[in-house]
């Protein structure tokens, strides 16, 4: 296994012993909800997200256990999303992570009863003086977080993205759809490293640069896997984008100018990174580890 890999196994594992126990089962009448938010959270996918996170504090020394407490609850934010996005309402989708979605498992109430419980869940955490011992942090996480996952991030991308379904976006626009939808999590995701290490000046903005890229490139690798993955191996339905008629940047641009976008957005991202020296090697080869993963 390479170095990356058994560093991003070793952070999975972390993250999930963390929501295992952030999220405990209960023996309480409530416990259908708890249970479906541990099925949206616990075991599977990639934690790229956490992963960035951690990988990104560690930059600046902050300790391992706080850490992992603001990606988990980072994951929170990821997973609720995905519980609302395979809604009928929203992709209707029925596979998630390989197995049945939580509206599928449980029923649409209960998934969107788990979802909304993540994203608060997600925000008591990081509000918790275990996540980090100043308040005024800990207040600049909350804000970090809410900024990327609501209307000017997350939310407004997905917003943008039914809205998109009537009508023909062009690069700029799929850009900011994209920058909003996907890439503001991954890129909330460095910053909140940097928040917890108290980063200032030229590595601050060096990181946030780095996150920017990959959170393009994220996308448009997502969008690639769409056209060309395999649904069992992806562990969702492919070819959702153009049986709906959207246009992305695959669409757009072909698969040959996407990939290629792609791997120059990577590279551009790893080259941010020089000023950390080795202390960044993880970042890096996970920029290309996005561009070139099969699911
Ligand atoms: C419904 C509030 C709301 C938001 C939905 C992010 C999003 C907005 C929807 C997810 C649908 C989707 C497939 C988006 C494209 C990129 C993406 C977020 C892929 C899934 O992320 P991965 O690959 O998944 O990191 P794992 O399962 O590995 O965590």
């Amino acid at each position: 296994m390479s170095d990356l890999a058994s560093a991003l196994t070793a952070c999975a594992e972390t993250v999930e012993k963390c929501l295992d126990r952030l999220l405990p089962h209960t023996e309480t009448p409530e416990a259908r909800v708890i249970d479906a938010m541990r099925y949206a959270t616990l075991g599977g996918g990639k934690r790229i997200r956490p992963f960035l996170l951690v990988e990104s504090a560690k930059l600046f020394g902050v300790a391992e256990s706080c850490a992992y407490r603001a990606a988990s609850a980072l994951e929170m934010v990821h997973c609720y999303s995905l519980v609302h996005d395979d809604l009928p309402a929203m992709d209707d989708d029925d596979m998630r992570r390989g197995r049945p979605t939580v509206h599928k498992e449980y029923d649409e109430a209960t998934a969107i009863l788990a979802g909304d419980a993540l994203l608060t869940k997600s925000f008591e955490v990081l509000a918790h003086p275990d996540t980090h011992e100043n308040a005024g942090v800990r207040a600049n996480l909350c804000l970090a977080l809410a900024t990327a996952s609501g209307d000017h991030g997350m939310v407004g991308g997905q917003m943008l993205d039914l809205v998109a379904e009537q009508s023909e976006l062009d690069i700029p626009e799929i850009t900011r759809l994209q920058r909003m939808k996907t890439g503001a999590l991954i890129a909330v995701a460095c910053d909140m490293g940097a928040i917890m290490g108290r980063a200032t000046g030229a590595a601050r903005q060096a990181l946030h640069h780095y996150a920017h890229d990959i959170g393009l490139a994220f996308q448009i690798a997502d969008d690639l896997l769409d056209v060309e993955g395999d649904a069992d191996e992806v562990g969702k339905r492919t070819g959702k984008d153009e049986a709906a008629g959207k246009a992305t940047f695959v669409s757009l641009l072909g698969v040959e100018r996407a990939r290629e976008q792609a791997h120059l957005l990577a590279g551009q991202a790893a080259a941010h990174l020089e000023m950390f020296e080795e202390k960044g090697e993880h970042l890096k080869e996970l920029a290309d580890f996005i561009v070139t993963r099969r699911k």
